[in-house]
């Protein structure tokens, strides 16, 4: 079989595997059919912000005047070459959008029907922009007679989040459905993110994993089944490593990057709370991998990759040398904070990989594959890559964009507290965090009081973290007189590379919003708090 529909075949493999291995057996009965379709590749990918509100072309408004049968749409349906979906009484082609859709070929559950059913469930979609990339792919109405009371009668759909957890109150929710929500900045202070309040970056519904039931299957890219494990296994067979890790999700401040740039991105609106610290506790993965019986010494040549499947169907890899460097600390966390890793950080069992953007940790990890190839999942090869400011959607070369794995140096204010010096004036101390990629050691953090014309150097704190390298962030504090209320403070930090935060976001504006790390610059009030932020 060619490279390409070995690794194609792979990639349906493990679809179909997880969407047997389901809890939701209604809705995951016709995913697996619907994991079989893979768009044609060479599609013209859609602008997502820039795309027209009004049908464009003469021909087009023509087309949509076509009236389709309930029948003909179904026909139109997970694996048929077109899928169709129908919003209200309108009917839509999004052949071309499931390649750019950001949750991937989830997208295929509603072919050939109504996507209000999975939109009620999805909330992240009831929204201008999204409305206006639909309306690019309509091709014509329902038949006036198949619709009951002017819409589609809708079957009922098993709510897929109807398994997660409680949160604390306190998180800072940008979304419930799947839930995205920011840790609150005053909780950033401490240098370990306690665990209720660590923000949480799903793509999906939390899954339920029975730690009796769990098991992790690891495929060494030899053509064979894979060797399985049981949590048991993970944790009284391999040694247990403790690391201390700082996750920052690849979208971090890109409100800041919209707001400095004054252009919008796709995604969510994250402030400069998708980063947090935490204790993983686990084997180390390249122990696990040389169980499974992989020469970690002398790998074979050809493999290069390791895939992570999560059982949510998240899926991403990295390169195998990080893997296989014992001093890079890829662990199989079972353990966070001391405890079970909660159900929202990936119960029971997520990988770690210290130092990459936080996309590359997979949580509810029930597979793990070593490939010639990177994964070819949304993940890896659309979403997490970075573009030059002038590049667009529908015009970029994704397959040549590296997909983000080390992350560049960022630092944020994170609290404003007033105060008194020591002689009795008033002062205020500035708090926050500055952490790079790659674990490379934060050695300075500069701050100005005067929107970037004079520095001087924040004090980092003491802290002392657990690993080979500085995979987690430094915390620092700065003392000064109280600026005159209006000005400007600003942080920026460098790294042990040397590597500096760029002074604005216009420069790095990308359209996915990814890697916002400007210096961060905070407006001072008269009335100092910690959520003016
Ligand atoms: C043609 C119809 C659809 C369109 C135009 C569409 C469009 C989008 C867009 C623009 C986003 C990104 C939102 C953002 O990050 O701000 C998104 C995310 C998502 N969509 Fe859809 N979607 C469609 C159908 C569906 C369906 C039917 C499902 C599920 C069955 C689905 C599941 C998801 C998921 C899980 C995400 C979240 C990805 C994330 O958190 O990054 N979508 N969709
Ligand atoms: N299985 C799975 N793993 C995942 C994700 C996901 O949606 N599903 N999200 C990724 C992203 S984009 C981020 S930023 C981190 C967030 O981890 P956290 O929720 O523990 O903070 O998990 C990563 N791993
Ligand atoms: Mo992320």
């Amino acid at each position: 079989m060619p490279k390409g529909e070995k690794l194609l075949a792979k990639q349906i493999y493990a679809w179909g595997f997880r969407a047997i291995k389901s809890l939701l057996p209604g809705l995951f009965a016709a995913f697996a059919v619907s994991a079989a379709v893979i768009a044609p590749a060479g599609n013209k990918p859609h602008l997502l912000a820039e795309a027209p509100i009004e049908p464009r072309v003469h021909e087009e408004v023509i087309s949509t005047k076509k009236v389709f049968k309930l029948d003909e749409i179904r026909e139109h349906g997970p694996d048929s070459d077109r899928p169709w979906i129908i919003k209200g009484n309108k009917v839509y082609d999004i052949t071309e959008w499931i390649e750019c859709h950001p949750g991937g070929k989830v997208i295929l559950r509603a072919a050939g029907s109504a996507v209000e059913p999975y939109w009620d469930i999805f909330s992240i979609h009831k929204k201008e922009d999204v409305y206006r990339i639909l309306e690019q792919y309509l091709i014509g109405h329902v038949d006036p007679s198949d619709l009951v009371d002017g819409e589609v009668p809708k079957s009922s759909i098993e709510d897929p989040f109807a398994n997660d957890p409680a949160r604390d109150p306190s998180l800072v929710t940008l979304t419930d459905r799947p839930c995205n929500a920011e840790s609150p900045l005053s909780e950033l202070t401490s240098f370990i993110t306690k665990t209720a309040v660590f923000y949480v970056r799903h793509h999906f519904w939390v899954p339920s994993v029975g730690k009796d039931s769990y098991k992790m299957t690891i495929d060494i890219g030899d053509g064979s089944d894979g060797k399985t494990y049981t949590l048991d296994d993970l944790r009284s067979k391999f040694p247990q490593h403790t690391i201390t890790a700082t996750l920052q999700c690849s979208g971090n401040r890109r409100a800041h990057m919209n707001e400095g740039s004054g252009r919008d991105t796709s995604g969510l609106k994250w402030g400069a709370g998708a980063i947090s610290n935490a204790e993983w506790r686990g084997p180390l993965l390249r122990d696990v991998l040389k169980d499974a019986g992989l020469d970690i010494a002398r790998p074979p040549e050809e493999l290069q990759h390791v895939e992570f499947f999560g059982e949510d169907t998240y899926s991403t890899s990295v390169p195998l040398d990080k893997v296989l460097d014992p001093r890079q600390d890829v662990l199989l966390a079972c353990e966070m904070n001391r405890e079970v890793i909660s159900p929202d950080h990936g119960y029971p069992v997520r990988v770690l990989v210290p130092g990459s953007t936080a996309a590359r940790s997979v949580k509810w990890v029930n597979r793990i594959s070593i490939l010639e190839e990177e994964s070819q999942s949304q993940w890896q090869q659309r979403d997490y890559k970075g573009f030059g400011p002038n590049e667009m959607r529908e015009t970029v070369d994704w397959d040549n964009a590296p997909c983000i794995q080390d992350t560049p140096v960022q630092s944020a204010i994170t609290g404003i507290r007033s105060d008194k010096d020591t002689d009795g004036l008033n002062s205020i101390v500035l708090e926050g965090y500055a952490f790079s990629g790659g674990g490379r050691k934060v050695v300075r953090v500069d701050i100005s009081l005067d929107n970037g014309q004079t520095w001087s150097q924040a004090k980092l704190m003491p802290d002392i973290p657990k690993g080979h390298k500085a995979w987690s962030w430094s915390l620092w504090t700065y003392q000064c007189p109280r600026p005159p209320a209006g000005s400007y403070v600003v942080v920026k930090a460098v790294d042990e590379a040397y590597n500096s935060q760029p002074d604005s976001h216009g420069p790095i504006w990308n359209f996915r919003g990814v890697l916002a790390n400007a210096w961060h610059r905070v407006r001072i009030d008269s009335i100092i708090q910690n959520d003016n932020i």
